[in-house]
């Protein structure tokens, strides 16, 4: 990465007063570049604590939508305003106000990949780090609806031996991620364990040893006893996972599991975008204070 950039890009952060966030499964220079990485829920975080006055998202829309929600009074810049969530897009909010006209009593469950309009409908926004407690948190004789993504809500289903009314969603990068791809990974790394994100196809989480959101792997894997991991979620992941453990090794279960969206961050979009504070995230006051509410549900559960 020519330094020029680098240095342009810490000059105007000092000037500009930013933080940057970036998610795990960003570009490894883009991740390398910010102030802090994780997942949503973590960046999130970080954004709700920070003295900083203009907050840079690397990651995609819904993100920078969430920290837009939690920080009313800040600037939220995204540095390509393509970075979308397919997964996301697939909630739209006439087919969920349908759903829940189908479905009056029950509560509505929401993956934060979803926008904030969807958010502001729902009663309760989850994680993958948090969907289990979360839903377990919704007394049993109540119906769950659990929108967008379907395999995620099938896992947390399975987990708590409880039945959901599931969304048609799903991630497209996940799904690209098949059993016979795992098998091979297996049979090349016979003493590997294999961790997968929960939006893996069922059989893909079923056959893991371990199922987990990205903040959970980064866990599993620094504690574990093995030095060989199968990795089954976006091939980001891959970059704090060994930055973390040097001494551990990380084989993606896909060299597939690519999100497009993801990868559209780069240092120079970074650059301009602090340097045309563009493009600015923003959420209609309303909308805000519902999803909001969603999202402070979901902190307060334990
Ligand atoms: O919540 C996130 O950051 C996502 C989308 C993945 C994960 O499991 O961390
Ligand atoms: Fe959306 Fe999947 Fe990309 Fe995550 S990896 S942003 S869920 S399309």
């Amino acid at each position: 990465m020519p330094n020029q950039l680098l240095k342009r890009l810490a000059a105007l952060k000092r000037q500009r007063n930013a933080v940057i966030l970036g998610h795990n499964y960003q570009r490894p220079e883009v991740q390398d570049a910010s102030d802090y990485t994780g997942d949503s829920l973590g960046l999130s975080r970080r954004a709700a604590e920070t003295d900083a006055d203009v907050i840079l998202f690397c990651g995609v829309r819904f993100m920078a939508e969430t920290a837009a929600v939690i920080c009313p009074d800040k600037t939220v810049l995204i540095p390509d305003p393509n970075a979308g969530c397919p997964m996301a897009n697939m909630a739209t909010p006439r087919e969920l106000e349908k759903a829940k006209a189908e479905h009056p009593d029950a509560a509505v469950v929401c993956y934060v990949n979803s926008s904030a309009e969807i958010k502001a409908m729902s009663d309760v926004c989850c994680t993958s780090a948090n969907a289990v407690s979360v839903v377990k948190s919704i007394p049993e004789d109540r119906e769950v609806l659990f929108i967008p993504d379907r395999s995620l809500g099938s896992w947390v289903a399975k987990q708590l031996g409880r039945e959901l009314i599931l969304w048609p969603g799903y991630c497209p990068t996940h799904h690209r991620i098949l059993t016979k791809h795992v098998d091979a990974a297996r049979r090349a790394h016979p003493n590997a364990e294999v961790v997968v994100h929960p939006e893996c196809l069922d059989d893909v989480a079923a056959g893991a040893d371990h199922v987990g959101s990205t903040s959970g792997m980064l866990r599993y894997c620094r504690e574990s006893k093995a030095d060989q991991f199968i990795i089954g979620t976006e091939t980001g992941m891959l970059h704090p996972l060994r930055k973390e453990n040097p001494d551990k090794e990380f084989f993606p279960a896909a060299e597939l599991a690519d999100c497009p969206d993801m990868k559209l961050t780069t240092i120079e979009k970074m650059v301009w975008s602090l340097e045309d504070l563009s493009y600015r995230v923003e959420v209609p006051p309303e909308t805000a204070k519902l999803a909001r509410s969603a999202i402070d549900r979901m902190l307060h559960t334990r």
